[in-house]
């Protein structure tokens, strides 16, 4: 066995015991949400060999087409997540209310939100997915008793007031991408060991970059900041940017987000004709990337403000997103200025 690697587990148990940045509570809960994320990898790797591919016959919340592997993630996290004792209840992109831990189970102070599967209509193309979470804390009940009565209104507390954010991308190699206030840090599955060891510690992300992430298709549909920005883009060196850029749209956000934290770049859904409010989930994708790409040095806006300072009106709200590269991110909320 390959001597002084830090694994997930030694990283949180430091940033405990040296830091006080976390409590066993919370080590807990991500080492279970990382569990979980091991055996959603293990079925997204199993893929038709399992029956695992293909749509599941219903549709979420948001209308959208469930596949099997969305059901089946969102089942193991909850059953991963449940019983622990440390959560008040968890809430889910696949799911319309929240859900209450089962009574005879004891609760606990946080509140676990996730997309269980993000850019699961990549899944039957063999194409990167993975999960992402957030984790708030319970407010406690005006009764002063140990835990708060954890219905919708609990959870909707803005990005600034997570305690630890993160994702899985089911790629190539599994990686675990973790904040937890100090700093981002990338971790590899294993899977011979089958644990997340750190590679990437204390990521950043370039401030410049020469590349963005938007899906095109929408460009006749977008407001004028966004459209003036890509056009400065395309315009390449004899535009007013004065150089080349270069463009990629995963059509997953968990893959197009490590790839900035990695090399920099600019990711937009922005709002547009048709997403009149955005299209991505404040809550679920927005949330915790903004706390991630901040905490790598990266900045985060709805164009008009930072995303994080956005306060919630409703658990599926949706959003502008623009994030990425700091100067380039400023750049974009300049425009929307003036
Ligand atoms: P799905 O989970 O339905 O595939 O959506 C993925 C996603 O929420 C996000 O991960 C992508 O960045 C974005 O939607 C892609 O949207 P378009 O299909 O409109 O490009």
């Amino acid at each position: 066995m390959a001597t002084g690697r830090i694994s997930l587990t030694r990283f949180l148990i430091e940033r405990q015991r040296d830091k006080a940045l976390i409590n066993a509570d919370l080590r807990l809960l991500i080492e279970t949400v990382a569990r979980a994320c091991k055996a959603i990898s293990h079925a997204v790797n199993k893929g038709a060999l399992a029956g695992n591919l293909g749509s599941a016959g219903t549709d979420n919340v948001q209308g959208e087409v469930q596949k099997k592997l969305d059901v089946l993630s969102n089942e193991i996290l909850l059953e991963a997540n449940e019983w622990g004792g440390n959560l008040a209840a968890l809430a889910s992109e696949e799911m319309e209310d929240p859900h209450p831990i089962p009574t005879h189970f004891p609760k606990g102070e946080y509140l676990l939100l996730f997309d269980p599967l993000d850019g699961s209509s990549n899944i039957d193309v063999n194409v990167s997915v993975g999960t992402i979470f957030s984790v708030l804390r319970c407010p406690k009940a005006a009764s002063g008793e140990g835990y708060c009565e954890a219905d919708e209104k609990a959870f909707l507390q803005p990005g600034t007031a997570q305690i630890a954010a993160g994702f899985a991308v089911y790629g190539p190699t599994t990686m675990l991408v973790l904040t937890v206030g100090d700093g981002t840090h990338g971790f590899t599955l294993d899977r011979e060991m089958g644990s997340f060891v750190l590679t990437h510690p204390d990521i950043r992300i370039p401030e410049d970059t020469a590349e963005f992430a938007i899906n095109m298709s929408n460009m006749r549909r977008w407001e004028a900041p966004v459209k003036r920005y890509i056009d400065e883009c395309l315009a390449g060196k004899t535009g007013p940017r004065g150089k080349d850029f270069n463009m990629r749209w995963v059509a997953s956000m968990v893959a197009d987000v490590y790839r900035i934290i990695t090399r920099g770049g600019i990711f937009m859904y922005p709002r547009d004709d048709k997403n009149k409010a955005g299209r991505l989930r404040l809550m679920y994708e927005a949330n915790p990337m903004s706390f991630i790409i901040e905490q790598a040095g990266g900045a985060s806006t709805d164009g008009r403000g930072r995303l994080m300072e956005v306060k919630p009106e409703g658990l599926h709200q949706r959003v502008a997103v623009i994030l990425g590269s700091k100067n380039e991110v400023e750049r974009v909320t300049a425009y929307h200025k003036e």
